[in-house]
Formats: structure tokens, sequence, C-alpha cells
């Protein structure tokens, strides 16, 4: 099998200005103009996007305005040869949203969450893209006792049919993460995300996205997540960063915490033939230090990229040989010295 040609993707939003909560931005923000040419001009072939990168002030925007701008994004795009990978609707945000979008307590604000989705979907189908993905950032609680879990998982459900039953094409991809802002999410792993696919009216169309600092948030190994998610077919798209330790989400650059574990999930890429099939970027959901300066602006997803390659050339010059006769032989010992030499060499 021909060796996969990877193709890379990041969102306006990485590239972002340095502002935390416990300061404002570092660095001047840059307009969409910029940032789009950055993309092109660092080896980058495609774009995620929310519903409001697309077209700003959603919400202020009637469906015609938001369709005309939608319109000219896609004829932009298309002139520059970028893709569009995926749309999400970013329901954390709004005064609606402050409780949760899809499982909110307030009935208003649940049919805003779902409303506001499909219009992304009629965004995605405008921008060309089939692939709605949704990171469920307030669906959970801060504390337990102020929402039913049980109907909270019902709520979920009954959202991705509306979704499903308003376009026959569209995929949703759930991108899970267990807590921030929540103490804790009612989609935690992408195990909940798979599971909760097969109650809706069609699982085929419900998969999943997966952050590698989410899976280390929960806990988890990413490339454990990325061969479980591939064994179901539903790996659609691949935020890959990095995090140390169980703290606030970092989105640290791929491979910046732990190399061996970057390594390992490029190798699981590489086995489920990850990134062969139309549509499949590698795409990097980092941010920039906040000390970095302007100067150094894209230096955080050109360093993803490159150890990224650098990783699947090591993954491919692996001595798999020497690997299998020492598995065979349960000499784990040797082995994990085996690929510590490996990744030093
Ligand atoms: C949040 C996160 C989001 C999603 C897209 O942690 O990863 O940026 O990737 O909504
Ligand atoms: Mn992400």
């Amino acid at each position: 099998m021909p060796a996969t040609k990877y193709r890379f993707c990041f969102g306006p939003w990485n590239i972002s200005p340095g502002q935390d909560p416990y300061g404002p931005p570092t660095r001047v923000d840059r307009d969409f103009d910029w940032k789009l040419a950055q993309l092109k001009k660092h080896g980058f072939e495609a774009m995620m996007f929310h519903d409001d990168d697309a077209v700003p002030d959603i919400d202020s925007k009637s469906w015609p305005q938001i369709q005309k701008e939608a319109k000219a994004l896609k004829k932009r795009l298309d002139g520059e040869g970028i893709a569009i990978e995926m749309v999400a609707p970013r329901l954390w945000f709004a005064p609606e949203t402050i409780d949760g979008g899809y499982t909110s307590n307030d009935p208003k604000h649940r049919r805003y969450a779902i409303e506001r989705s499909k219009q992304s979907i009629d965004i995605a189908n405008i921008l060309g893209t089939d692939l709605l993905v949704l990171w469920l950032a307030r669906e959970g609680t801060y504390i337990r006792e102020a929402k039913n879990g049980r109907r909270a998982i019902d709520q979920l459900v009954e959202a991705f049919d509306a979704m499903l039953a308003h376009d026959k094409k569209i995929r949703l991809a759930i991108e899970p993460k267990p807590n921030e802002p929540m103490d804790h999410a009612y989609l935690p792993t992408i195990g909940h995300a798979l599971a909760a696919a097969h109650l809706t009216r069609d699982p085929k169309r419900v998969g999943c996205v997966i952050e590698s600092a989410h899976a280390i948030l929960a806990g988890l190994d990413p490339a454990d997540e990325i061969d479980f998610a591939c064994a179901f077919g539903k790996l659609w798209s691949l935020h890959l960063n990095d995090q140390n330790g169980l703290k606030y989400d970092q989105d640290r650059p791929f491979g910046c915490t732990n190399l061996r574990s970057a390594f390992d999930q490029v190798r699981a890429v590489e086995r489920n033939g990850y990134g062969k099939r139309a549509g499949e970027f590698v795409c990097f959901d980092v941010h920039p230090f906040r000390t970095t300066k302007e100067e150094h602006w894209m230096a955080h997803l050109t360093n993803s990229r490159q150890t990224f390659l650098r990783l699947v050339e090591k993954a491919r010059s692996f001595d798999e040989k020497t690997a299998a006769a020492l598995i065979k032989d349960r000499d784990y010992q040797a082995l994990d010295q085996l690929v510590i030499e490996h990744l030093l060499g």
C-alpha cells in the first residue's frame, strides 16, 4: 500500500493573540486575510471553521446575509485552493448557552442550540464540507445536582437526531473533552461519544474527532483512542497537540511534552491509514505560548507539522522486525530501549 501523503489543517483560532483568564492579549490580533496567507505559506491545505469564524457576529445577521457571506468565503477559498475541513457551531459564547446548549435546563435555550447547529449545517453545505464538528463545551455541569444526567443523554441524542434529520448527508463528529469549561462533561471520551452515536437515528453518520490533549485530560492514551475510533471506522478528524498532565487544556505544540506519546500517535495514524481518504486532514489544535512575539507567531503550527513529519519518518524506519522478535520473546525491557534509542538516534 502506498505511503500516506499527509495534508495539514488548522483553524483561525489557532493563531491566537495570547489572552488567558489572567491577562489580556500579548499580540495585536491579525485579520482573516493574514491568517489565510500564513496557512498557504506554511504548507497547510485546509482550514477548520466555527460558524462565526466563517461569518463573524453571526447571531446579529439574517440568514440571507449569512448565506451571502458564506458563499463569498467559499469563492475566496476555492480561488486560493484551500479546502474547508469542517464547520463547528460555537455553542459556548452566546448568553443563550450559559447553562449549556443541548442540555441547558431552559427549553428556549436548547432550541437556540439546535437551531444554531442546523444553521451551521447549512453553512457547511455552502462551504462544501459534510463534516459538522461538535465540541460539547458546556454539555455538563459545575455541580452534578444541577442537571439530570440521564435526561442529558436523551437531550444530546435528541439534538443529534434533529441535525441528522435536517440534512441527509451531514456527518456529525463529536469532539469529547472530559472537563473545562465544565467540572464534568457528559460525553468525556471517545467511548462515550461512539456509544451515544448508537442511540441516534443514523449511527453511521455519527463519529468523532480525537484531540490528543482531551484524551490526556481523561487519563487516556491518545494513540489508543485513535486505534479505538478507527476500529469502528469513526475517526473523522484529528486534532493533534500536547498536554502536560491533568490541568487546564494547554493545546501545546505536538510532541512538546511527550515525544514518545507523539510517536505512538503517529504510529497509530499510520497503521490505521488515517489521512488516505478524501477530506482527512491532520489538524493541529495548538496555541502559541503567551510569551510568543509577533514575528514567531506561526512557530507552534509549523513546529507541530515538522515534528509530525519527522515522526512519520521515525515510524516508517522503526525496526519492526527486531520489535516483533522482542515481543515474541516477551522482552519488553529491550523493546523499551529500542524505542528510546530510535527516538534519540
Ligand atoms: C476546545 C477545542 C475546540 C474544538 C473546536 O478545547 O478543542 O477548539 O476543536 O470547536
Ligand atoms: Mn480541538
